[in-house]
């Protein structure tokens, strides 16, 4: 074992706050859903039982409607702004702890798929249970999905904050942000920037908008049908859908494993009919795949890392496996790290700032996968490989500058470590 898997390793250890992991000390001291989702599949690689564990500890904070909340508050902490007071989503749900109202990108299917196919190599026959509870867990959130972010049955599923998304900053939102009141009642207490430069975060106007879409959503008491109807932001999101979509497949399969018949021909028919929305996005002019503002019913173009995580989850046909290919290249060209969140050919392109430039080590590890499963191998190894080296270069920080290779963010980031773990295994 190498001295820095050891470090990634002692980064988990570090950020555990007792069977769950904080993304980073101070700037995110609660537990995420999609980085836990990461973070147990990189705890997979030496701890099968710490991997399970973060993932029950996640899902004590479900919803009883079946939604996995974005951060679930297992401990009151003041270094982030907005806190559970902010959200008071308390009963919505009568169970502790407390959590956001939102949700967040569902990798939980895929990272148990991962974790028990590792259990099962290693002989571990005891995790059936645990497996069987987390499968139920994954099963009711996904038909939440597709009851409540598709009633409109378009085969793709809607974020109504762009902090569900995990790529909170992102060009692709900016028109549909625009929309929204920057006029909120609660007093903005931003925390993040105290942690890191704010050359590196999202401006002012933004956080009013997003802590204005916290306020509409709260005052329909996080009903998820008045919610639909009250949305000031409205987008079916591809990257979402595409992470969805591989989910289901992954749950299929430990279904079959586990001889799950009605849950078997229930999530294939979730899936097929999130394949046929997804395909339905590719653009053949922009060699990717476009998300949908629900609102003005345009596509959103803005060229962004959410083009091809669709890979993950559908096989491409020869035009379209070439025409992705090419562009992916494009993108990474003339970078010292890729593949940079929003294309460095943009105007929007910002090679700091959140989610408008930077690589995220988890993103490459989504890219890396869907290029893998598409029969482009060649190009899988040479992201894995700078995204491997990028981290050994600048150590385990939140996100890289593509163009400078320089570690920006937090340090000490958990899911990057997860992401060197799993791509060095
Ligand atoms: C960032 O998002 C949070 C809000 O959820 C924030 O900026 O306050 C995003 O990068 C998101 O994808 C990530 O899950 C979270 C914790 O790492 O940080």
């Amino acid at each position: 074992m190498s001295d820095i898997t050891d470090a990634a390793r002692a980064i988990l250890a570090f950020n555990d706050r007792g069977g769950y992991t904080v993304p980073t000390d101070a700037l995110y001291p609660f537990q995420w859903n999609w980085d836990s989702a990461f973070v147990s599949m990189g705890f997979a690689t030496f701890n099968i039982d710490r991997a399970y564990q973060e993932l029950e500890r996640l899902i004590e904070g479900q919803w009883d409607d079946g939604m996995l909340p974005h951060i679930v508050f297992h401990v009151p902490s003041d270094t982030y702004f907005p806190g559970p007071d902010v959200w008071n989503t308390h009963h919505r749900h009568h169970k502790k702890p407390t959590t956001s109202g939102i949700t967040q990108p569902p990798v939980f299917g895929m990272a148990l798929r991962y974790i028990y196919e590792i259990a099962l190599t290693e002989g571990r026959e005891d995790v059936l249970a645990r497996t069987r509870l987390l499968f139920h867990a994954a099963l009711r959130s996904h038909r939440w999905w597709m009851k409540v972010r598709d009633p409109e049955k378009r085969g793709l599923v809607a974020i109504l904050h762009p902090w569900e998304s995990g790529s909170d900053n992102s060009p692709a939102w900016d028109e549909a942000l625009a929309r929204v009141s920057t006029i909120t009642k609660t007093e903005i207490c931003r925390q993040d920037t105290k942690h890191v430069s704010a050359a590196m975060r999202p401006h002012h106007a933004d956080y009013q908008r997003f802590i204005h879409l916290v306020e509409v959503y709260r005052e329909c008491k996080w009903d998820p049908v008045k919610q639909w109807s009250a949305a000031p932001f409205k987008v079916a999101d591809v990257q979402m859908t595409a992470i969805l979509a591989r989910a289901t497949a992954d749950l299929i399969w430990i279904a079959s494993h586990l001889n799950l018949l009605d849950e078997i021909n229930e999530l294939s028919t979730i899936h097929r009919i999130l394949l046929d929305g997804l395909r339905g996005r590719w653009r053949n002019n922009l060699r990717g795949f476009v998300s949908l503002d629900l609102i003005s019913g345009k596509d959103i173009q803005k060229p962004t890392q959410a083009y091809f995580i669709p890979l993950i989850a559908i096989e491409l046909d020869t035009y379209q496996r070439e025409a992705v290919q090419d562009e992916i290249e494009r993108w990474c060209n003339g970078m010292i790290v890729g593949v940079p969140s929003t294309a460095p050919f943009s105007s929007d392109f910002e090679s700091k700032r959140y989610w408008r430039g930077p690589v995220w080590a988890v993103i490459n590890w989504l890219i890396v996968d869907g290029l893998c499963k598409n029969h482009l191998a060649e190009l899988a190894a040479i992201i894995e490989g700078n995204t491997i080296n990028a981290i050994e270069r600048a150590g385990f920080c939140e996100y890289f500058d593509p163009i400078t290779g320089e570690g920006l963010g937090g340090n000490s980031f958990s899911w990057t470590a997860a992401a060197y773990l799993v791509l060095r295994h």
